[in-house]
């Protein structure tokens, strides 16, 4: 099956707020030969894109942008539990939005795509305090911090973030990934907020770290 027709189903199931036509449009993608991260990338991803669309143009209300993200957020979590993952590769990850950002969905993303590949993830989600991202790099003694954010408001809490890991010993050593929209709106910000690296979507995340860090 086509994955325009694929997106275009699952983008009906979400239009209409049908769970089960959602989960088996997935399935049926999947049983028939579709890549998890295909389904991501170009199903996923570009239908909640849409939903954000509808919404900010009044074709959806709150009520159904909320149900369509929770569909997929279920779907995610149904069709990955399908997946075998690379062996474990021995590298850890934190994966994480920053203090007051609720978009958690693609730094969710991000975090499949790497366990996917073999790394343990520990992804943290949405609206996480710095001290507790800092106590969790410490814990898990990561190799790489992924660190996501959607508003363009929040960027210049992300330098702050950053500088403080820094500024602690595990901090030294931990990678520094960020990535989210607005970074992708103005591509040279991730260098000025002291990050070493970024990328537009998860599949570029992996391709990134995987060259950088061999
Ligand atoms: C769902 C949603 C919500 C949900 C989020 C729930 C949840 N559990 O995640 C809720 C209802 C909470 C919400 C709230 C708000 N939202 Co909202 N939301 C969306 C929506 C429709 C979808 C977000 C999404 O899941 N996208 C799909 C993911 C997969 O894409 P992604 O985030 O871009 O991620 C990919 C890449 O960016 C990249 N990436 C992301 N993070 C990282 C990190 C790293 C390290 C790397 C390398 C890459 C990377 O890889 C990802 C995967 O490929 C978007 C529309 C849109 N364009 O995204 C609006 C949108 C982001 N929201 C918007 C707004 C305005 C708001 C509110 C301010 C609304 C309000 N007045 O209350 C609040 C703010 C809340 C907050 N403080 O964060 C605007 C933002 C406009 C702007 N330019 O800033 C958007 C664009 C809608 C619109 N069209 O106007 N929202």
């Amino acid at each position: 099956m086509q994955m325009t027709i694929i997106y275009q189903n699952y983008l009906e199931a979400l239009r209409t707020g049908d769970r089960r036509a959602a989960l088996s449009t997935a399935h049926a993608a999947i049983a028939a030969g579709a890549d998890i991260r295909d389904l991501y990338m170009e199903v996923f991803q570009p239908a909640m894109y849409e939903v954000g669309r509808l919404w900010e143009t009044n074709q959806f209300t709150v009520a159904q942008e909320h149900l369509a993200t929770a569909i997929t957020q279920s779907v995610m979590a149904q069709v990955y539990a399908t997946v075998d993952g690379e062996p474990p590769l021995g590298r850890t990850m934190v994966a994480t939005c920053i203090g007051g950002e609720l978009h958690e969905l693609g730094i969710h993303m991000v975090a499949d795509f790497f366990e996917i590949e073999g790394w343990e993830v520990c992804y943290l989600g949405a609206n996480m305090p710095a001290a507790d991202v800092i106590n969790m790099i410490e814990r898990k003694r990561a190799d790489l911090l992924a660190i996501s954010v959607t508003l363009g408001g929040h960027i210049l809490q992300v330098r702050e973030l950053i500088d403080a890991i820094r500024a602690t010993p595990s901090g030294k050593r931990v990678k520094i990934m960020v990535g989210g929209q607005p970074l992708n709106r103005a591509p040279e910000a991730w260098h000025a907020i002291g990050a070493d690296f970024t990328a537009t979507n998860a599949r570029e995340a992996v391709r990134a770290v995987t060259e950088a860090m061999r």
